[in-house]
């Protein structure tokens, strides 16, 4: 629907599925109060006091009508439920070839990292018609990530990494903001989302990059911060090779088995007894409050950098 004036510009396909979803709560909301409220005037008026409606007279029985209408409007919603659940899960469901970029949220920016270590703040570059995963921490407190035009919005709770993707379909600027009341400066915090085409979008990157990926500055890490020391051969303490972990299950000590994801990888860093790889025992130091996001998400980029590479093994 283009052109209705309440409307942010709608810059995704997950975008105009939320306009027809939200069209049709809007619709079928205003129907069944419509209806309510036809009916809750029509008797109070028939009935009111003074009016010579039959008042005495019981009429037959009227379940059929009752159950039939309870059933239909409670299926009606259940499949709204339903069709809004569907949107919701897919938001959370990136495709596995998704661009993928860390975002962290501070008082009171933005900040963004790309694979080719290009970085930017209050701003996010992003090709037209690729889906893009945002991998997103708060350094701080919490915030939320919000796109209007794109139609996401997620809260960013520090400790954790939350994801999201989008595909945006429509060059063009939109804004950015916080939508979780962070602090002094919060009503300031926000920037631009800027969709390129892909030719632009390869040369914006080429004008910012000059240094190293994501990846590289993770592996200077990995041996500053004394990674290496445990995890690459020849070390004094028995661990795991990242080597080809990212993606794949791991079995943990207490029997259960997980992916390893982003999540994983950071909670390894920052909690690292509170998942212990199965047959290590619990001596990785913890880093918590020693490496900062933007750190940690070098570090995460770069085990993800030496998973399973194509056609080799773990
Ligand atoms: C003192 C040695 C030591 C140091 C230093 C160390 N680790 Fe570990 N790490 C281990 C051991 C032992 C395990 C396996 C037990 C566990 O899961 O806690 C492990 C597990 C991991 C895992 C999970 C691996 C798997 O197979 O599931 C990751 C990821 C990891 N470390 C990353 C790092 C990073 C990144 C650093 C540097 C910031 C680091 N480690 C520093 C000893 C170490
Ligand atoms: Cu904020």
């Amino acid at each position: 629907m283009p052109g209705f004036p309440f409307w942010p510009p709608t810059a995704s396909h997950y975008a105009s599925q939320i306009n027809i979803l939200f069209g049709a709560l809007l619709v079928i909301g205003a129907l069944t109060a419509g209806l309510v409220f036809f009916l809750l005037l029509f008797f109070a008026n028939k009935y009111r006091h003074g009016s010579n409606a039959v008042r005495h007279e019981q009429t037959k029985k009227t379940w059929r009508f009752e159950v039939s209408w309870t059933v239909a409007t409670l299926l009606g919603f259940v499949g709204l439920a339903i069709w809004g659940a569907n949107l919701f899960v897919h938001l959370y469901n990136p495709p596995a070839d998704a661009l993928q970029i860390f975002v962290v949220g501070k008082q009171w920016m933005w900040k963004a990292e790309h694979p080719g270590g290009q970085r930017e703040i209050n701003a996010l570059h992003v090709p037209v018609g690729q889906d893009v995963r945002l991998v997103m921490a708060s350094q701080d407190v919490i915030h939320s990530f919000f796109v209007p035009a794109l139609r996401i919005k997620q809260d960013v709770v520090p400790g954790r990494y939350e994801t999201m993707w989008f595909r945006a379909d429509k060059v063009g600027r939109y804004h950015l903001f916080c939508a979780e009341y962070c602090g002094t400066d919060h009503a300031h915090m926000g920037g631009w989302i800027y969709v390129m085409n892909p030719r632009d979008f390869g040369n914006w990157l080429h004008a910012e990059g000059g240094q190293e990926t994501l990846a590289a500055q993770g592996e200077q890490l990995f041996h500053r911060y004394g990674c290496s020391g445990c995890h690459e051969p020849g070390g004094t303490v028995r661990a795991p090779r990242l080597e080809g972990v990212f993606g794949g299950p791991v079995p943990l000590s207490d029997g259960s088995v997980v992916i390893a994801d982003e999540r994983y990888v950071r909670d390894s860093i920052l909690d690292p007894k509170g998942q212990v790889a199965a047959g290590y025992d619990p001596v990785m130091p913890t880093f918590a409050g020693q490496i900062n996001e933007d750190d940690l998400a070098k570090l995460v980029a770069y085990v993800e950098s030496i998973g399973p590479q194509p056609g080799g093994s773990r």
